[in-house]
């Protein structure tokens, strides 16, 4: 960037689109924060334009919430886009499914009026199965951290992806395969468990007979994902990509321990897939007008106070899975541009301006000082080095005004474009989108 921005949209120093390969048929849709950023309402507005929307990475953990019209509907482990009924939906290899529970969601959703049958929902093979064992592992594991809670969601993920880890995990492909097999398989990996957990309580032949009806219930969903989505881009299919959690929860570059157990960014499209990194195009980041999350672990920007009590109030900030209060602050640049540097965003669409429309002042987290050093883009690696942050922040004028029915960015009034354009600037990545309300159209194209 050359110039600093002036905060109108004319002068503002418009960071140039990074162009991708020439044709790209898949488009990537990520959170940039600490997941919650409203991936699920970015994914439904962008699936109109694709044939199909998959999930490539996490598993009912999820919660991404769609309004439409007057009906709400969470998402856990099935795409966003099953909503809408021109995409057929795909959950990828890189993904942990427990079987009993995606039922139960089909049919919470089937009750709202959608429809989820084969023809419109595709499972690989090859993604892993969460047993009641790991969920009840999850709990296990999170009620002896004492201080050290990650703060899961208790869907069994962590334990999951580590059977996946040590190659005794089982996939969907085992149990619609020889059952016979898949029962041995399913006996040693309880007793590995047991060793770790005696007391956990299982009944292996109980277990065996209700899988046993869930591999019929399966079976009609399952294909190679792979080759599907390898022909589909063939064919000139477009494809959307729905990004779960958020790069700060990635098991890589989050942060570690307080992560999830998959790769939450751009990295996981292509091993949660199999789709070669030279098909992806856009690769949108999602950004929350402030800051959020659910869990434990350090949060420079945190506002413990009426402010952060004002945010969550306006911004119904509690978990779509777990309903837990979710922690809030104000946004933190330096976050993402790391964000930024990992994914390659190629715009974003920052969400829920509106909530901040009662604000007096707003403030912006612009770099962090850790013993003397500031930094601006690289974010620490540790909890210990973040809970040393002091922050530096930068404060903007609020607007003061309702902007739920504003639908151009030059009806905005001036300090929420100010605010919006300093978001581009400081972030160098281009707006797409502003999110000003939960329904469908209460969005403003930026350009
Ligand atoms: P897990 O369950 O092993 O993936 O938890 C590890 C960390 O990842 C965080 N995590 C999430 N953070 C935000 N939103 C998530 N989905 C739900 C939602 C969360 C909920 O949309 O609201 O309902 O509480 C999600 N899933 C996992 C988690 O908080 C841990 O910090
Ligand atoms: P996701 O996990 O990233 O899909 O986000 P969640 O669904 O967990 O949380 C986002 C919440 O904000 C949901 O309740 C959305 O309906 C809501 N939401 C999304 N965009 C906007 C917006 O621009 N304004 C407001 N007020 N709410 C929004
Ligand atoms: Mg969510």
């Amino acid at each position: 960037m050359a110039n600093r921005c002036n905060g109108t949209q004319e002068n503002c120093d418009i960071p140039s689109k990074r162009s991708r390969s020439l044709d790209p048929h898949v488009t990537v849709v990520l959170g940039t924060q600490w997941g919650d950023e409203g991936k699920g309402k970015v994914v439904d507005m962008i699936s109109h334009k694709a044939d199909i929307v998959c999930r490539c990475q996490g598993g009912n953990n999820a919660g991404h919430t769609v309004v439409v019209g007057k009906k709400e509907y969470a998402f856990h482990i099935l795409p966003s886009g099953v909503v809408n009924p021109d995409c057929v939906a795909v959950i990828g290899n890189g993904c942990v499914i427990h079987l009993k529970q995606l039922f139960e969601e089909i049919e919470q959703n089937e009750v709202k009026g959608l429809r989820i049958c084969p023809s419109r929902l595709q499972i690989s093979n090859r993604a892993h199965i969460v047993f009641d064992i790991h969920q009840k592992a999850d709990g296990l594991q999170e009620s002896v951290r004492g201080k050290n809670l990650i703060g899961t969601t208790k869907r069994g993920i962590g334990p999951a992806y580590s059977s996946k880890a040590t190659r005794n995990g089982l996939r969907i492909c085992d149990l619609i395969g020889d059952f016979g097999i898949f029962s041995e398989k399913y006996q040693h990996l309880v007793e590995y468990f047991m060793q770790r957990y005696p007391n956990l309580e299982v009944n292996v032949e109980a277990d065996l007979k209700e899988l046993s009806e869930l591999r019929d219930r399966i079976r009609p969903f399952v294909t190679d994902t792979v080759l599907y989505l390898h022909d589909a881009v063939k064919e000139g299919k477009k494809i959307l990509i729905e990004g779960a959690q958020s790069s700060i929860l990635d098991l890589d570059f989050g942060l570690y321990p307080y992560v999830t157990s998959s790769n939450c960014s751009v990295g996981g499209v292509c091993t949660g897939l199999g789709i070669p990194p030279h098909e992806i195009g856009e690769v949108y980041g999602v950004v929350k007008a402030y800051l959020t999350r659910v869990g434990s672990g350090g949060f420079p920007t945190e506002l413990d106070n009426e402010h952060g009590n004002l945010l969550v109030d306006r911004g119904h900030e509690y978990g779509v899975t777990t309903g837990r209060r979710r922690r809030v602050g104000w946004l933190d640049i330096v976050m993402l541009r790391y964000s930024n540097m990992i994914n390659g965003f190629t715009a974003i669409a920052i969400t829920k301006l509106d909530i901040l429309d009662v604000f007096e002042e707003i403030k912006i987290g612009v770099a962090y000082i850790i013993d003397g050093q500031r930094m601006e883009s690289s974010f620490p690696a540790t909890d210990e080095d973040l809970k040393k942050v002091t922050v530096e922040y930068i404060t903007l004028p609020g607007w003061k005004k309702n902007t739920e029915n504003v639908r151009s960015f030059k009806e905005l009034p001036k300090e929420a474009q100010n605010y919006v354009n300093k978001i581009q600037e400081l972030m160098g990545v281009q707006v797409k989108w502003i999110g000003v309300g939960k329904a469908r159209d209460s969005i403003i194209d930026y350009n």
